[in-house]
């Protein structure tokens, strides 16, 4: 999964970037053909809607397949891997836990504010930010030329001086950090780690043929003063093939989580483009569902019960 060059890269280096620069960055970490297997795992051209399953959901420009523990083995196991539960288990001097993850597709153009995430919520809304540590993981699943991390230099270490703040304003930024933004285009697979508590965005862009695919996953040392801390983590008992006591920890088994999945998405979270393409994935089946509708309505439960077995037992027989 991950390129020697990350695997055997010294841990104790890791943390020590990470403390002293607030971030770590790994050129093609993961391997590519990895990453393509993995993707065969998400259909980002078929969204949910009355479907009894984990899957995309889109909010304006990004698609986001969050539930991935739910129904993509290859995003399992990196998130629980042994390299990333070593770099945490060191960098962290408490317990640690998966607080959030999702695989994410930015489509045509997109414009993140500066901010931090070192997010206390009350529902969907930010109510706080809090001070326990944390690191924010970011796998670029395509070649990232634009729409990059930025993250400003040493910003980890001073941020807290904003926490009143919910976004820094571009302008802000640039009339007074300007030399410290740094930008991180990167080939496919590239790792980057970043200090929650780090001034950050994607970098705004506009380009109707470039979009921009990435794993996502932050970890906190959620300490028992912060219960409830974190999204749910919905994971296929299919893949826990390596749970230990160390895992269960991470992934929050037994502990409360009260935080809505991210993005909070609906109908009206769709671009008129979607909902007309949407509309025309549901008009064979509006005619189906009608169709069905007309039938129950007219025939008698037996009738249509001994239908299905007529049919059942003539399938039978061939
Ligand atoms: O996609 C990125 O480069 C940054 C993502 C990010 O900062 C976030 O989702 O909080």
């Amino acid at each position: 999964m991950f390129n020697l060059n990350f695997t055997n890269a010294s841990t104790t280096q890791i943390v020590n970037d990470l403390k002293n620069k607030g971030y770590f960055a790994a050129e093609e970490a993961l391997e590519e053909q990895y990453i393509d297997e993995l993707l065969q795992e998400v259909d980002f051209n078929s969204i949910l809607v009355n479907n009894n399953d984990v899957g995309v959901v889109i909010a304006q420009n990004i698609k986001f397949f969050t539930h991935c523990l739910a129904s993509s083995k290859k995003t399992y196991d990196i998130i629980t891997s042994r390299k990333i539960l070593e770099i945490c288990k060191e960098y962290f001097d408490d317990n640690y836990k998966l607080t959030n993850h999702r695989v994410y597709q930015v489509n045509q153009k997109a414009h993140m504010p500066w901010h931090t995430d070192n997010n206390l919520q009350s529902g969907k809304q930010l109510a706080a930010k809090h001070n326990m540590p944390g690191l924010l993981f970011l796998i670029y699943f395509s070649d990232v030329t634009t729409n990059a991390f930025q993250y400003l230099k040493g910003s980890h270490k001073w941020s807290s001086k904003y926490d009143h703040e919910i976004y820094l304003s571009d302008d802000f930024i640039e009339k007074n950090y300007k030399p410290d933004i740094l930008s991180f285009p990167m080939k496919k697979g590239s790792l980057i780690i970043s200090d929650i508590h780090g001034i950050h965005r994607a970098e705004p862009f506009q380009d109707d043929n470039y979009n921009r695919t990435t794993l996502l996953f932050q970890v906190d040392q959620v300490g028992s003063e912060y219960v409830g801390h974190g999204e749910k983590n919905l994971v296929n008992t299919e893949y826990l093939d390596n749970l230990t006591p160390e895992v269960m920890d991470y992934l929050g088994f037994g502990f409360s989580r009260t935080y809505p999945a991210f993005p909070n998405s609906s109908v009206a979270t769709l671009k008129p483009q979607d909902i007309l393409a949407l509309q025309k994935r549901l008009l064979p089946q509006t005619v189906e569902a009608f169709f069905k509708y007309i039938v129950n309505s007219l025939l008698p439960a037996n009738v249509i019960i001994n239908a299905k077995r007529i049919l059942w037992d003539l399938k039978q027989n061939k």
